[in-house]
């Protein structure tokens, strides 16, 4: 009998050690305008100037302790045909701005090989960008924000006046991180929203993000 317990036990144990990868997702919408202005240049993707919205940077898994796991298997590698179904929407909503002008290719290569492989418990890698999508979608943040009056025009605004719409809007606070432009004034540069484990639903954030933000940011134009 003890010698079953013991299995159960061990089970039980592998189960919490090794099946949980992860804790939850940071999803991470960034603003064009800031990352463009800040220190490093910008480069428009190869299919043109991406539209004055927030992109996707990123889904990427954390622990709730702080800190995450990355590059998770370099056996899995990003394979476009797996993801041809939704190449139109990635172009749209998770457009890469490095330079030299690309066509995101090299920028889901790289956010799928240091976070979406940390995550295969749960998602593969057409699900994973799939998820992504369908969470800008739900997000709609900036949407929720011109709605109350904060808008891409290169004013100011309190920066707890953005995260108090956005936790409106999605129901949950957000992580709000900042950039430089080149005068230095602070600006709202990354939006974090945490999400659970299957990639589905806002959450609560476990932990937050060091955002750097003044107390007033700028929300340049794009
Ligand atoms: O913050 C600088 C870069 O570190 C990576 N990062 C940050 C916070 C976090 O919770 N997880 C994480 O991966 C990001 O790296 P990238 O995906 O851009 O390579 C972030 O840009």
């Amino acid at each position: 009998m003890k010698f079953f317990i013991c299995i159960l036990a061990l089970q039980q144990l592998y189960t919490q050690c090794v099946a949980q990868d992860f804790d939850f997702f940071y999803f991470v919408l960034q603003w064009p305008g800031a990352y463009c202005d800040s220190r490093h240049s910008c480069c428009y993707p190869k299919t043109g100037k991406p539209a004055a919205d927030f992109g996707i940077h990123g889904l990427w898994p954390n622990y709730k302790t702080g800190g995450w796991p990355q590059n998770c298997n370099p056996d899995s590698r990003f394979v476009e045909s797996r993801v041809s179904d939704l190449m139109s929407n990635l172009q749209r909503e998770w457009p890469t701005l490095s330079c030299p002008s690309n066509d995101g290719v090299n920028f889901w290569t790289h956010e799928w090989e240091k976070h979406g492989t940390c995550a295969e418990s749960e998602l593969d890698q057409h699900d994973y960008f799939e998820a992504g999508l369908k969470l800008k979608q739900k997000a709609n943040l900036l949407h929720a924000l011109i709605n109350a009056g904060i808008k891409p025009d290169d004013k100011f605004y309190e920066t707890k006046d953005i995260e108090k719409t956005i936790q409106e809007a999605i129901g949950f606070a957000p992580g709000i991180e900042c950039n430089k432009d080149s005068s230095h004034n602070s600006q709202l540069y990354q939006i974090y929203l945490c999400v659970d484990t299957s990639a589905s639903k806002f959450i609560n954030c476990p932990v937050m993000p060091h955002g750097r933000c003044d107390s007033r940011v700028q929300f340049p134009k794009f």
